[in-house]
């Protein structure tokens, strides 16, 4: 069958919308219809050509929402007509780390999923005869994907796709980030780097907890009333205090340093400051950002040995199956905000002006519906 679908057919080039051959779903897949997906900063990552995995051509996006259309065989825990979300971290419930308990990153496909195939090593995609690949086991820019089984959440179906889809990523990598991977406690001192769609997750999760002061950090004074909405205590700009004095102005604002800080930006420059504003002993440094090919990170190691971590995560150490249908529960109890951050909706003809208006800050998150 087709399916409509914005293909990237090569590096810094705009998503090119067009009918696209997928196949039907082998063993353990799944045919979903994509209803909804945003449009996160990793989309644009890799369609900068700065992801080492990143291939062409390729159908981008993997913070969606859908319904299961066709199941393959020996499939068993969804069936036709279930709602799902994609997962670009799966839940085998098998591997040694889903077994460890230990970390959310299955490893029973991410090999396969990095190089833009299904688990049997071919896409389910073509165009004119040549395949088009697969993009971290989601590829949610089109009406319909192909997925593993192990790669769907099974959510409630009262829930609207539009606004779901963002806990196909951003929710919960943000929230996750605070209650998994730092496990933030009532009364620390956070500050956040980075206040787009990730970032302001990041401080409704730390007020969710009962942080005390949350401080936010961007170059972007139009992130400081949403962010105040979500719970942000202080307002940093480093254009207006000066980008060599971030450090200290968390240090003096928190009385000696941040118990948490979380970089949501993917800036190795930002990630030391990032590291160095925590607090002497404890402070605890989150890297959430995605930072591209050849870059690294580094500190005086004295920084480590003087009681600070750095650690990261992925998907905000969330086990998809798992942990994404009670955030989805969350949302529709009115725990979690996720309608003021969808702040641009619009239909897959409109994709690159979402991406535009990401890379000029004008939006939280852009979702597409189809
Ligand atoms: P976004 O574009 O919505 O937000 C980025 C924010 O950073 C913007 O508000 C921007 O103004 C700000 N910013 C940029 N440079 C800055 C600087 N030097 N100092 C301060 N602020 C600065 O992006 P997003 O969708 O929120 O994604 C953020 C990062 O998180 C990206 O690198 C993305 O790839 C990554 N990400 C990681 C995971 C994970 O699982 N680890 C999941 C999702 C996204
Ligand atoms: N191919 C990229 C990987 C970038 C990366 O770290 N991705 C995150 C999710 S970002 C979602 O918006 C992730 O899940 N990482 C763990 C993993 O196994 O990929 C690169 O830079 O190489
Ligand atoms: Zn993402």
């Amino acid at each position: 069958m087709k399916t409509r679908a914005a293909v990237a057919f090569a590096a810094g080039k705009p998503l090119q919308v067009m009918d696209v051959e997928i196949g039907g779903p082998k063993a353990g897949e799944v045919l979903v219809e994509v209803k909804a997906t945003g449009l996160c900063h990793t989309d644009l990552y890799t369609l900068s050509g700065a992801d080492p995995e990143g291939l062409f051509p390729a159908i981008l996006g993997h913070e969606g929402a859908g319904i299961v259309r066709e199941v393959g065989a020996g499939v068993t825990s969804v069936k036709p007509g279930d709602h799902v979300i994609p997962l670009y971290t799966p839940e085998c419930r098998q591997c040694k780390t889903c077994l460890s308990q230990r970390s959310n990153l299955c490893t029973a496909i991410r090999g396969t999923q990095g190089k833009g195939v299904m688990p049997d090593g071919t896409s389910r995609f073509s165009c004119d005869g040549a395949p088009v690949m697969h993009y971290m086991g989601c590829s949610t820019f089109a009406n319909f994907t192909i997925l593993p089984e192990i790669a769907l959440a099974k959510v409630r179906e009262d829930a609207p796709f539009e606004k779901i889809c963002y806990i196909g990523c951003g929710v919960t990598t943000g929230i996750g980030a605070v209650i998994n991977t730092a496990k933030v406690w009532a009364g620390a001192n956070v500050a956040v780097f980075g206040l787009g769609g990730i970032g302001l997750n990041v401080i409704q999760g730390a007020r969710m907890v009962g942080a005390d002061r949350i401080i936010g950090v961007d170059l972007n004074p139009a992130r400081e009333e949403m962010a105040r909405k979500f719970g942000m205590t202080d307002f940093i700009n480093p254009n207006e205090v000066g980008h060599d004095k971030v450090v200290q102005a968390i240090v003096d604002l928190t009385g000696g340093g941040a118990d948490f800080s979380f970089e949501c930006i993917g800036n190795v420059k930002v990630m030391r400051q990032a590291l160095e504003c925590t607090h002497r002993g404890w402070g605890e440094s989150i890297i959430i950002g995605v930072a591209g090919a050849g870059q690294e990170i580094s500190t005086r190691p004295f920084q480590l040995v003087t009681g600070r971590s750095w650690r990261g995560t992925a998907f905000g150490g969330a086990r998809g199956r798992t942990d994404v249908p009670k955030i989805v529960d969350w949302y529709m109890q009115g725990k979690i905000d996720i309608d003021s951050l969808i702040t641009h909706v619009m239909p897959l003809d409109d994709i690159n002006h979402g991406f535009e208006l990401m890379e000029k800050g004008e939006s939280i998150r852009s979702v597409v519906v189809y």
